[in-house]
Formats: C-alpha cells, sequence, structure tokens
C-alpha cells in the first residue's frame, strides 16, 4: 500500500462521497443496497464501518462482540483507527480516481454515538473526507429496534444498550443535521423502502450531474 499520510481529500478530489447515517433498524443497509444497484453502471465503491477491510473487520469484532469492557473514550479510538485505515487504503483513493463512494456509517457516527450518547469529546480529523451528503434516516428508536428483532440480527455491545441511549444517539443526529443543512438530507425511515430510494436519488441527481461535468473537465 501506498503510504498515505498525508491523504486529505476534503476539496480536491473529483469523485462523490455520499454516507448513510442513523439509529438502529433505519434502513441504512437496505439504502446503500438500492443505491448500489441503481449506479451500478459507475462501479460504485460501497463500504461499511466498522469494517470494509482486514483492520476494520478486525476492530470490528473486537469492539462489537468481543465481550470486552472498553473505556468510552477507547473505544472512539478503535472506531477512528478503523475508519482511517478505511480512508488511506479505499475511501480516499476511489475519490481521487473519480470513484462514487457509498459509506454505510462514518464519521457522524462516532459524533452521536460515542460523542453524543457517551459524552466523550470528539472532533473531525482533517485527514477525514467530509462526505458530499450524508442521508440521515429517522426513525422512532424503539420501531428500529423492533425491525432488527423481527429482521433476527443478533445484537451487539452498542446495541444491547438502553433505550435512554439510543435517544440520545438519536437527539446527536438531529443536532448534527441541523447544524449541517446543505450537507445532510433527513428522510423519514418509516416510509416505504421504495419512496426513500427515490428522495435518495432526487437529491443526487444534481450532485451527479455535477460530479460528470468536473471530470469532462
Ligand atoms: N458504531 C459506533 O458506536 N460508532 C461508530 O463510529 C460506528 C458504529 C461506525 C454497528 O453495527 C454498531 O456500531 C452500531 C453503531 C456502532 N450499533 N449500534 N447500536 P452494525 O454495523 O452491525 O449495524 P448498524 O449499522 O447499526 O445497522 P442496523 O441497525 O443493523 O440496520 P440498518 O442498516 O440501519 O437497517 P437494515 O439492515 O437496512 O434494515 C433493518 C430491517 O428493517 C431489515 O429487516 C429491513 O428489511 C427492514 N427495513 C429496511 N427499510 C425498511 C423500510 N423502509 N420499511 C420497513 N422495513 C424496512
Amino acid at each position: 500500500m501506498r503510504n498515505r499520510a498525508n491523504f486529505t481529500g476534503v476539496a480536491d478530489h473529483t469523485g462523490l462521497f455520499i454516507t448513510f447515517e442513523g439509529p438502529e433498524g433505519s434502513g441504512k443497509t437496505t439504502q446503500v443496497e438500492l443505491l448500489g444497484q441503481a449506479l451500478a453502471a459507475e462501479e460504485p465503491v460501497l463500504v461499511r464501518e466498522p469494517g470494509g477491510n482486514e483492520l476494520g473487520e478486525r476492530i470490528r469484532e473486537i469492539v462489537l462482540y468481543g465481550g470486552l469492557e472498553i473505556d468510552a473514550e477507547a473505544e472512539m479510538y478503535l472506531f477512528m483507527a478503523a475508519r482511517r485505515q478505511l480512508i488511506a487504503e479505499v475511501i480516499g483513493p476511489a475519490l481521487e480516481r473519480g470513484q462514487i463512494v457509498v459509506g454505510d456509517r462514518y464519521h457522524d457516527s462516532t459524533l452521536a454515538y460515542q460523542g453524543g450518547a457517551r459524552g466523550v469529546a470528539t472532533t473531525w480529523p482533517s485527514t477525514f473526507p467530509r462526505p458530499d451528503v450524508t442521508f440521515l434516516l429517522a426513525v422512532p428508536v424503539r420501531s428500529g429496534l423492533e425491525r432488527n428483532v423481527e429482521a433476527g440480527k443478533s445484537t451487539d455491545r452498542v446495541e444491547r444498550e438502553s433505550i435512554e441511549f439510543h435517544e440520545r444517539v438519536a437527539a446527536a443526529y438531529d443536532r448534527l443535521a441541523a447544524a449541517e443543512p446543505e450537507r445532510f438530507t433527513r428522510l423519514e425511515a418509516t416510509d416505504s423502502r421504495e419512496s426513500i430510494h427515490f428522495a435518495v436519488m432526487d437529491r443526487l441527481q444534481p450532485l451527479l450531474e455535477a460530479m460528470k461535468s468536473r471530470q469532462k473537465r
């Protein structure tokens, strides 16, 4: 792997960086898959967090399923270490090549879970590219948790937290979206899968066109 220590990728890439955020069971993975299919001709790069490469998947095992007591700040650094490796190995190079990158969670998850819900002091590192657009799938906390139970998903360390914890996550997401209205598009996750996907495509259309004209120059 090239040494990517200096990669910032904040403003200088020709690709398009799209992320999906939201509480448990809000339908992020469903929408990432639908978007991946809709953009198949563009060969988008789909990534999930934590994960998406070997270090990320190993950290995922430790932080979500390791059965360990982890200090809240240590947990934040683990998520961020996995993210930095994903940026260096996958996200940064893909954006530089002019590809579309679609993230199933990204740094806003750390701001909402470790910052908003656990109370850890968080920042946005300058070497973490900001997404061009972030879709926040808003769902009532209990409905989202019930959806995951109905889907038979096994619960991890974070999902087993109290309802109050998940309410704090949702409130933190609302504050993040309100603070950056140009980047965030808030969608009601209780709408049908198809109508959410339609709204996603509608929001992306001008960005996709702008990306293509940037690349022709
Ligand atoms: N975490 C963190 O604390 N800090 C960080 O920095 C990062 C993560 C990056 C990752 O768990 C955990 O790590 C997460 C936050 C924490 N844990 N918590 N709590 P994960 O990767 O295993 O899972 P997740 O990201 O939390 O996703 P999820 O909640 O499991 O699901 P989802 O992707 O949002 O939803 P889905 O899988 O697409 O859909 C869930 C079900 O609902 C499924 O049966 C669908 O068919 C159904 N669904 C989807 N859309 C609809 C609509 N529109 N209507 C009805 N039903 C629907």
